[in-house]
């Protein structure tokens, strides 16, 4: 999964990406004119991985990873500028969009003052806007092969007068329902509006735990998904994100705060992306595999290899938690907890698959 991290210009990308990939990238008081993106992969810290690692003891254990990029900041009203950004990150599965909360004399805001709420509206705008340009290029485009006598692929082109009636509401493709089919015909557009987003409120320190109103006033203002909003202060995240696991721990407890930002996005990525992970098991790997939610056996199995797809014949399924309360595969076997499963079965969160084929 790739997640591209967006914002105005010091609100503290580059922060939140040290913060989440633990990485330590340079961070400056400066609107920067970084050509060169930051690009970091980080593991999903998945409990069930490594406990299972624990019990096979594999020669290899597998987590699932992310990747991060953060580029250059987006900019109020520079479409052209804008554009250089959202053709770096058109490929991205899904948006954190870092807006600042703190308050910091030293470090200039580019519209002079903070307001978050603000900020997320127009940061929402600029997202919109590109994507009607898109739209309408496109739209022109057609008409203009029309004119040569080039008959028009109607169904596009519904479904881009659908687009672009919404976005002229102001209203991002992400809250549009698409067909599967519609999906498909303008998948290949690569829409920035429509891609699954978390907002990151960007606190002071003194603020951690306190930003619900802040919550409350920027889901209202946009009607943005509350689910989908999240505040941290992306200062002591990175700090936290430098630290040795133990120490993390006790400096965590110290401040209040639950969960680091690091699990919280990628959790939060995958509940708004509608992931899942499935489980292979064995002396040579412990691995975990991302898929999309209600996928099926078949579709699964081509995840690890299309030759286990072709020679598919039957999934042997153990949920995780009936082989944790069991202990070993000959006792799950014993008390009938592993089920053989064909192709359309639909592989449910944290099952442990092996797959028997034949090519
Ligand atoms: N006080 C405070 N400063 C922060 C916070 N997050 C970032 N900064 C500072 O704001 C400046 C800009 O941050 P940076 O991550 O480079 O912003 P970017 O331009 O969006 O990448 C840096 O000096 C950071 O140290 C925060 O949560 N609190
Ligand atoms: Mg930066």
């Amino acid at each position: 999964m790739k997640i591209a991290i967006t914002g105005l210009s010091n609100s503290g990308k580059t922060t939140v990406f040290n913060a989440l990939t633990g990485m330590n990238a340079q961070t400056s008081i400066y609107a920067s004119s970084m050509e060169e993106p930051h690009i970091g992969s980080v593991r999903v810290n998945d409990k069930r991985v490594e406990k299972l690692s624990g019990i096979f003891k594999p020669k290899k254990t597998t987590y699932s990873s992310i990747l991060y990029t953060d580029f250059q900041g987006l900019t109020k009203g520079d479409s052209a500028h804008n554009r250089k950004v959202f053709e770096f990150i058109r490929d991205a599965d899904a948006l954190v969009e870092v807006v600042r909360a703190f308050t910091d004399e030293v470090i200039v805001h580019p519209d002079g003052t903070i307001d978050a709420a603000r900020d997320a509206a127009n940061l929402e705008s600029e997202l919109i806007l590109y994507d009607l340009e898109l739209v309408e290029k496109r739209l022109g485009r057609m008409n203009d092969a029309a004119k040569r006598g080039k008959r028009p692929d109607e169904a596009e082109k519904r479904i881009l007068d659908k687009c672009q009636e919404t976005l002229y509401k102001e209203i991002p493709l992400r809250k549009t329902t698409f067909t599967p089919d519609e999906q498909k015909a303008i998948v290949h557009l690569q829409f920035i509006s429509i891609k699954p987003k978390i907002i990151v409120i960007n606190v002071a320190e003194a603020d951690i735990g306190k930003a619900q109103p802040l919550i409350d006033e920027i889901a209202a203002r946009l009607d943005f998904d509350k689910n989908a909003l999240i505040s941290l202060s992306g200062k002591i995240e990175m700090e936290i994100a430098q630290l040795p696991p133990e120490e993390a721990e006790s400096f965590l407890k110290d401040m209040a705060i639950e969960e680091p930002a690091l699990d919280k996005v990628i959790n939060k990525g995958y509940e708004l992306l509608g992931l899942i992970s499935f489980l292979t098991v064995g002396e040579d790997e412990v691995r975990a595999w991302t898929i999309n939610r209600g996928i099926s056996a078949l579709e699964a199995a081509g995840k690890i290899h299309s030759d286990i797809e072709r020679g598919f014949i039957r999934a042997e399924v153990v949920a995780y938690s009936d082989f944790i309360s069991s202990g070993t595969m000959a006792e799950v076997k014993k008390l009938g907890l592993a089920r053989l499963e064909g192709k359309n079965y639909v592989v449910a969160d944290g099952d442990i698959i092996n797959f028997r084929f034949n090519v």
